[in-house]
């Protein structure tokens, strides 16, 4: 018998934690996983398989999509339309939202994901991941609309991510704090191996694709600026920086040993609120960063707040560390009160 407590046994203990349960979120959660297996497996073989490089064809982001772009985003549709938990799906890679055919039951949930976050590191063997949320489908409603889907990060019911990577991690909350787990090959099946995960309130690593410098906006800008001077700086001690370009693993890394991550606004046109999207990037990392005690803001608002107006909205993250977090957020209100 292999050491630690299998993703099933967990999500079935935690089922029976909640009396009214029906078991239909444990199912869904475990069809989510299944399928963020198979996009491992055809992530780890690669070129193996011939599923690298780019697809020649543009998402609704106006992004070159990769080939493991369009075949994660059938792998989630093909592996979840027909468990009988949703009325609909939307993701990164599709325009609109996508309804359960009438061939399969529906059911009161409603998943948004990106199925493969940082994929433009497909080539170079950088971690990359499948990012996922789910919400209520509202009371009563079997044919959902985009509307539907336009839900508050704070009315998340789950969020988690799949980081493919040296490792395949698993992290996940559903509100009562979050929870990793590992993917032991042999067996098919994720391990808890890093419960109860935390973040630090306090950190010296930054993560920021400081190219950008010259579209932020002032506070972000003062923000970075006392990071790099260090110690001879206010801040009085120094910093170091990683930027992955890839959302999944710079959350993670908060998750394993702290750090802060901003994208923030940028005056370029094309980038306007920030190149994050709210409903399947920033709205689930941000329930899992809260729940492990960290912070989320746009600089200034809590973003998990912010009441999304387009299916694909995008918005500026600032999340991880608390104090870093509450220090550039009080930056952006310093500012503001100045104008
Ligand atoms: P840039 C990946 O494309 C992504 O959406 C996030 O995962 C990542 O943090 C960001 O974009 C990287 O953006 O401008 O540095 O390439």
């Amino acid at each position: 018998m292999r050491k630690g407590m299998t993703f099933t046994r967990f999500i079935f203990e935690e089922q029976r934690r909640v009396p009214e349960s029906t078991g239909e979120f444990t199912l869904l959660l475990n069809a989510i996983v299944t399928a963020c297996k198979e996009i491992s497996d055809d992530v780890n073989r690669g070129q193996l398989i011939n599923v690298l490089g780019s697809a020649n064809t543009e998402n609704v982001q106006g992004e070159m999509q990769k080939k493991l772009d369009i075949i994660s985003n059938d792998i989630m549709l093909k592996a979840l339309e027909w468990c009988g938990h949703l009325a609909g799906m939307a993701s990164e890679e599709m325009e609109n939202i996508y309804p359960i055919s009438p061939q399969f039951p529906r059911g009161k949930y409603l998943l948004v994901f990106d199925p493969l976050d940082g994929s433009s590191n497909t080539e170079v063997n950088v971690s990359i991941g499948t990012i996922f949320s789910i919400l209520r489908c509202p009371e009563g409603t079997t044919d959902p609309t985009e509307e539907d889907f336009l839900q508050a990060g704070t009315r998340q019911v789950c969020a988690g991510y799949v980081l493919y990577g040296p490792a395949t991690n698993l992290v996940l909350t559903t509100g009562q704090g979050v929870n990793g787990f590992t993917l032991d090959h042999d067996i098919g099946e994720f391990i808890l191996t890093h419960p109860k995960l935390t973040i630090p309130e306090d950190t010296n690593e930054f993560a920021i694709n400081t190219s950008n410098f010259r579209y932020w906006e002032p506070p972000v800008r003062r923000y970075i600026e006392e990071l790099f001077a260090g110690a001879d700086g206010p801040r009085g001690r120094d910093f170091n920086t990683r930027w992955v370009a890839s959302m999944v693993a710079e959350v993670h890394r908060i998750l394993m040993r702290g750090g802060v991550f901003l994208y923030p606004k940028d005056s370029r046109e094309n980038i306007g609120e920030g190149k994050l999207r709210i409903l399947y990037e920033a709205n689930p990392m941000s329930f899992i960063v809260e729940q492990a005690g960290g912070a989320s803001t746009t600089g200034r608002e809590r973003l998990m707040t912010v009441q999304p107006y387009t299916l694909h909205q995008r918005i500026p993250v600032i999340l991880g560390a608390r104090f870093e977090v509450e220090r550039i957020t009080r930056y952006h209100l310093i500012a503001d009160s100045a104008d």
